[in-house]
């Protein structure tokens, strides 16, 4: 009747970036990703009352966002054939001073503290397809350490699950840049519909996964930087083609990855990536990860993540968020 779950966000080293299916969230390729250690979302489910509430953060939600959570707990319900409302309270860390989407830990916590307060016993990948449905990128914050989701071709066959990947070390760096950007929901439909250079990037990502995972599998971290960085490169270079043009990077995520190339040219092994925003995030050997944030300093606030886990249940049970 209750359950309290935490998740954290993910980054991804192939990226996400438009859907084939609106509703069922399927993705028009594969991705792969890092669950951090750091941030976390807790939400609690408990069963009773009315109708539906959510509080995020100590406040009532209300609009979209309250709808979504609303519209996700009636998916929870069909597969548990449950009429009961429930209230949802979900704490985020660090909502936007981490400068990390929280539609990902949010909904991967939603997804197991709700399935296991209605009664649903899940698999991982049951797991996984549920929380995809709230938000796409939450589907990999359900899988520790690392996760590849595979694109599929319908609700049953896209999903997350682990995969091995050397250790390593992610520095988010938030660089302020300014008024919010277009929502990755929006920014990939604009693609969809006006970028000429989408038909090429859903196969051109198929590919880039593929030679991501065999770098995965090498443990070859070298490969996984440089495949890292240039697939972030192409997503930002994609989303610049639509109409009107789409730049997430500012200026300072431009000197941030200037930044990085000087540290490889110093020897030291970092990479860069970028969601859909201006902040930057690098990837490094764990030895190397302080030298990295501190050349990043000057862009912005920085922090250092390690691979951490996938949505969890809060041990003791209770532990309501606060
Ligand atoms: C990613 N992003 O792979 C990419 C890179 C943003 C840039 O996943 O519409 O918030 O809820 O499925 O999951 C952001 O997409 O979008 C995202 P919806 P979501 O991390």
């Amino acid at each position: 009747m209750r359950a309290t779950a935490i998740a954290h966000p993910n980054i991804a080293l192939i990226k996400y970036w438009g859907k084939r299916d609106e509703d069922l969230i399927l993705p028009v390729a594969g991705s792969l990703s890092m669950t951090l250690d750091t941030v976390a979302t807790r939400t609690t489910v408990t069963l009773g009352g009315e109708r539906d509430t959510f509080t995020l953060n100590g406040e009532a939600a209300q609009g979209g966002s309250a709808s979504k959570v609303f519209r996700f707990l009636d998916r929870v319900r069909s597969l548990a054939g449950s009429h009961t409302p429930a209230a949802v309270v979900s704490h985020n860390d660090a909502p936007t001073a981490a400068g990390l989407a929280s539609s990902a830990s949010g909904f991967a916590a939603l997804a197991l503290a709700a399935s296991t307060a209605y009664g649903l016993e899940l698999t991982p990948r049951e797991l996984s397809r549920l929380a995809r449905r709230g938000s796409g990128s939450a589907c990999r914050s359900t899988v520790d350490r690392f996760a590849v989701w595979h694109a599929g071709t319908d609700d049953e066959t896209s999903y997350a699950e682990q995969i091995d990947a050397p250790d390593m070390r992610m520095i988010v760096c938030e660089i302020n840049a300014g008024p919010k950007a277009v929502s990755s929901r929006d920014g990939m439909l604009l693609t969809r519909d006006t970028s000429p250079f989408y038909t090429e990037w859903a196969p051109s990502t198929e590919r880039a996964l593929e030679r991501m995972i065999a770098a995965c599998q090498a443990g070859d971290f070298t490969r996984i930087g440089e495949l890292t960085e240039l697939h972030a490169m192409r997503m930002h270079a994609l989303t610049m083609t639509t109409e009107p043009p789409l730049r997430y990077l500012a200026p300072a995520s431009f000197a941030a990855f200037d930044a990085i190339a000087k540290l490889r040219a110093d020897g030291v092994e970092a990479y860069g990536t970028a969601d859909a925003g201006p902040n930057v995030v690098a990837i490094s050997r764990p030895a190397d990860a302080e030298r990295v944030a501190a050349a990043l300093s000057e862009f912005g606030k920085t922090h250092i993540a390690a691979p951490g886990r996938g949505a969890y249940l809060a041990a003791d049970g209770s532990g309501e968020a606060a």
